[in-house]
């Protein structure tokens, strides 16, 4: 299949998304149940939390049992493709435009439980929400996320009211990332990346590429210092990419250092501390005129005290078939996962169809026979007009789907990033009808020779 087939079936997908997305006509789509205290209910498919991967995975689920067998737990009104927040907070796109209420991805005829769970009793086949509801499944697929844990860095989250401060992870301070970089005058932009696991690892850097991108166009760019200081060892975990971006960050004049943790904000003094995590003890402050936090990151509390975590607190799955490791009725999906692959919502994609596969060989009672190779992709914006597109497998080998070196900047994938995706996310994953590329990968390359 070439770039405009691919193109074209998502456009197929979307036709019948057209119907408008007003309360009445949605809302009469599935059946929402609020809480009511010490109820109780069954269902055949469980499902918590309805972002990615819960809502892709209820799609599916549908179809396979029907939508009167399956219930999502999620209690929020909105559903954000966070993945374009990246632009948000470089002004290029709206925040606006990354949400949609929560009963207009939610597939017709599926329960929709708005409340919190607050515990999982994979032994008694049950879960509990905040509301003291009880409910029981045959099976349960866990998408519940991740934690941002601003409270972990002294002086935030307070510090995030104050101007020149902004973080693309959230919601409410996305948009003073922007707010932050139509302000800067001269000085220092600094740019952090935590000393844990983090969803979507390249979005941290990204903002970088675009502050630097800005400062340019508006003629601000030799007044300004930029520096990105990060927790890891390595620039990027892929030495392909990784060799790109060192490039970029020479030729443009970016500092990096490594093992660089931020640990305390001053925003009174415009001041970000940081640990050398290298040297235990050492700390370094740099000056700020615009700081763009990524908070640490971690696994939900409902998780870390289940039976259902391994010792980190994350979903204890089979890294191949995403099934539990102890609890065979027991499956998950995305972030709140201890797949060794980064967290992203094109690794959800991927596990999406893997996972679908395995629940039906559950539920056949047959041995589990399609395997999740670790597939995850980072479009890694690089202005406001390129990408470098990373994609690779567990064993951080290359697993790239265009028959082209994307090692490279390339405009084209910018607009993959900017404008295709949102749709294919929107009208194809989560209606369950996107697992990512690897069917299309080898027709691409084969389109090509
Ligand atoms: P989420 O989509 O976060 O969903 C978790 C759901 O669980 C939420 O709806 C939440 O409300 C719900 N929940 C939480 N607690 C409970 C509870 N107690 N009970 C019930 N429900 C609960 N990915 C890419 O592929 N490409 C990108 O370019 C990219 N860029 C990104 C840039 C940024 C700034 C960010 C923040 C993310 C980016 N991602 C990107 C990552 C991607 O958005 C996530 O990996 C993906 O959304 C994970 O899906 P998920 O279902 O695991 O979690
Ligand atoms: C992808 O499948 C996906 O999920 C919908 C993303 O999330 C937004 C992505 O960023 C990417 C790159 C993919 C992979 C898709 C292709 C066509 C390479």
């Amino acid at each position: 299949m070439s770039a405009s087939a691919l193109r074209a079936q998502v456009s197929q997908w979307g036709r019948g998304c057209s119907r408008t997305y007003g309360w009445t006509s949605y809302q009469s789509l599935h059946s929402s149940t609020t809480c009511r205290a010490a109820s109780k209910e069954h269902v055949k498919v469980l499902v918590l939390g309805g972002g990615s991967g819960g809502i892709t995975m209820s799609a599916r689920m549908k179809r396979k049992v029907g939508a009167e067998n399956v219930a999502v737990v999620e209690p929020s009104e909105m559903h954000y493709y966070q993945p374009i927040w990246t632009l948000v907070g470089a002004g290029a796109k709206t925040v606006e435009s990354s949400g949609r209420p929560t009963a207009s991805v939610m597939p017709s005829g599926v329960r929709w439980i708005k409340s919190k769970v607050s515990e999982v009793s994979p032994d008694t086949n049950s879960v509990r929400t905040d509301c003291g509801k009880e409910i029981t499944y045959e099976y349960l697929i866990v998408a519940l996320g991740l934690q941002l844990h601003y409270e972990r860095i002294k002086g935030l989250p307070e510090g995030l009211d104050h101007p020149k401060i902004g973080s693309n992870y959230s919601r409410k301070t996305v948009q003073k990332t922007w707010k932050a970089l139509q302000d800067f005058k001269e000085g220092n932009a600094v740019f952090s990346f935590p000393n844990s696991p983090v969803k979507c690892p390249g979005a941290p850097q990204k903002i970088m590429y675009l502050t630097d991108a800005y400062l340019r166009k508006t003629g601000k760019r030799s007044s300004a210092t930029i520096t990105y200081n990060t927790s890891l060892p390595v620039l990027f975990g892929v030495k392909k990419y990784a060799d790109a971006l060192w490039e970029i960050c020479k030729a443009r004049d970016l500092n990096v250092n490594l093992r660089h943790n931020l640990v305390e904000v001053r925003p009174d003094k415009q001041e970000a501390v940081f640990e050398h995590l290298d040297k235990p003890g050492e700390t370094k402050v740099f000056q700020y005129e615009m700081l763009h936090v990524t908070p640490p990151m971690g696994p939900l509390d409902v998780m870390k005290g289940s039976p259902l975590a391994d010792g980190a607190g994350w979903l204890n799955l089979n890294k191949e078939t995403l099934q539990h490791q102890l609890y065979p009725n027991v499956f998950g999906i995305g972030d709140c996962t201890n797949l060794p692959t980064p967290k992203t919502a094109a690794a959800v994609a991927a596990q999406s169809a893997v996972l679908d596969r395995t629940i039906s060989r559950v539920m056949e009672k047959s041995q589990p026979d399609k395997k999740y190779n670790g597939y995850t992709s980072c479009p890694l914006v690089t202005s406001y007009n390129t990408v470098i597109l990373a994609e690779f497998d567990y064993n951080l080998q290359p697993q790239e789907t265009f028959p082209l070196d994307q090692g490279k900047e390339r405009r084209v994938m910018y607009h993959m990033k900017a404008d295709f995706m949102p749709h294919l996310y929107w009208h194809g994953m989560l209606r369950g009808l996107w697992g990512g590329p690897a069917p299309y990968r080898s027709v691409m390359h084969l389109g090509m020779k």
